[in-house]
């Protein structure tokens, strides 16, 4: 094989090796507390230790999908994921009910775990190069698993979109009444931006999943009613993360490979959808370099 073809083949192949996962976490602070910093393929997650919860999760661009910050209500103070026990403000940034820490740490996989001071509440966070997984280990009472946040950084009603399971979709300024039908999982998104925010409840129950604007951030909850009603007990396993598509049935791909092997690295289905969509033109640049030198 001549030289100068077995580079430009290289040329062509190289760019789709994926690059290895990588996860880290590091010591840090955000919106005034101490913090662990997980650094992922396509995301940063700011958890705040004695908070229990993040702070901030931050995008491939940079843009706080959280921002939760010390302004009063919904403007700040009201922000944050997963904002689990109501009332009592536990696993809800900028409070100090919980103690958190490391329990390992690979190149592939963070693991932390956050529980109460009064020992009643515990959650443990697995963190993936592509998404969070947070398994219930302790209740006491009910509860329910919240996105109060900022779409691509900036609560907007007619930009800002939502989007289920089963393909319906409403702009941020309408609300999403009843139960998400099986695989139980929304996402969030902005019509300027080709990735979306999802969040996954792993057992599909009958129990109401409510979508709310709350101006300027979006009242989203899995166990949720229009109002102040929990209804999740026990154990329950959910996942965030960002997809960077907003293709309906290519996002379902991510939560059905998520759902079915559970512990998952998810840069291979990213990859297996970029795949899908390159392979065409791999095989027409292919083609072309062995034609090439067969002139
Ligand atoms: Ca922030
Ligand atoms: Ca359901
Ligand atoms: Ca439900």
């Amino acid at each position: 094989m001549k030289i100068n073809l077995l580079l430009r083949l290289l040329f062509i192949l190289i760019p789709l090796i994926p690059a290895e996962a990588q996860v880290s976490v590091t010591d840090t602070s955000d919106e005034d507390q101490t913090c662990f910093k997980i650094t992922t393929d396509n995301a940063i997650y700011y958890f705040q230790k004695e908070a229990g919860a993040f702070s901030s999760i931050i995008d491939k661009d940079g843009k706080d999908w959280v921002s939760f910050n010390r302004n009063s209500g919904a403007s700040g103070m009201y922000r944050g994921v997963p904002n689990l026990v109501h009332p009592g403000d536990i696993f809800h940034p900028g409070y100090t009910h919980c103690a958190s820490s490391l329990i390992s740490n690979t190149s592939d996989k963070v693991v932390i775990r956050a529980k109460t001071k009064d020992d009643k509440w515990e959650v443990q966070w697995e963190f993936y190069a592509t998404h969070a997984t947070m398994t219930v280990l302790k209740s006491d009472g009910l509860y329910w698993f919240l996105y109060e946040g900022t779409p691509n950084e900036s609560f907007n009603e007619s930009s800002n979109y939502w989007m289920i399971s089963d393909g319906t979709k409403g702009s941020c300024g309408t609300k999403k009444p009843g139960d998400i039908p099986l695989p139980e999982w929304i996402c969030f998104g902005d019509n300027s931006i080709n990735r979306v925010f999802f969040l996954l409840h792993h057992e599909d129950d009958d129990k109401l999943d409510h979508y709310r604007p709350m101006n300027p951030m979006t009242v989203f909850g899995f166990g949720r009613d229009s109002g102040v009603i929990k209804y999740l007990t026990g154990k329950n396993t959910f996942t965030i993360g960002f997809a960077e598509t907003i293709v309906h049935s290519e996002i379902s791909s991510i939560i059905d490979t998520i759902l079915n092997g559970e512990i998952v690295n998810r840069s291979d289905v990213d990859k297996n959808i970029r795949d899908k969509k390159e392979n065409s033109a791999l095989v027409t640049d292919v083609q072309a370099v062995i034609h090439n030198y067969l002139q």
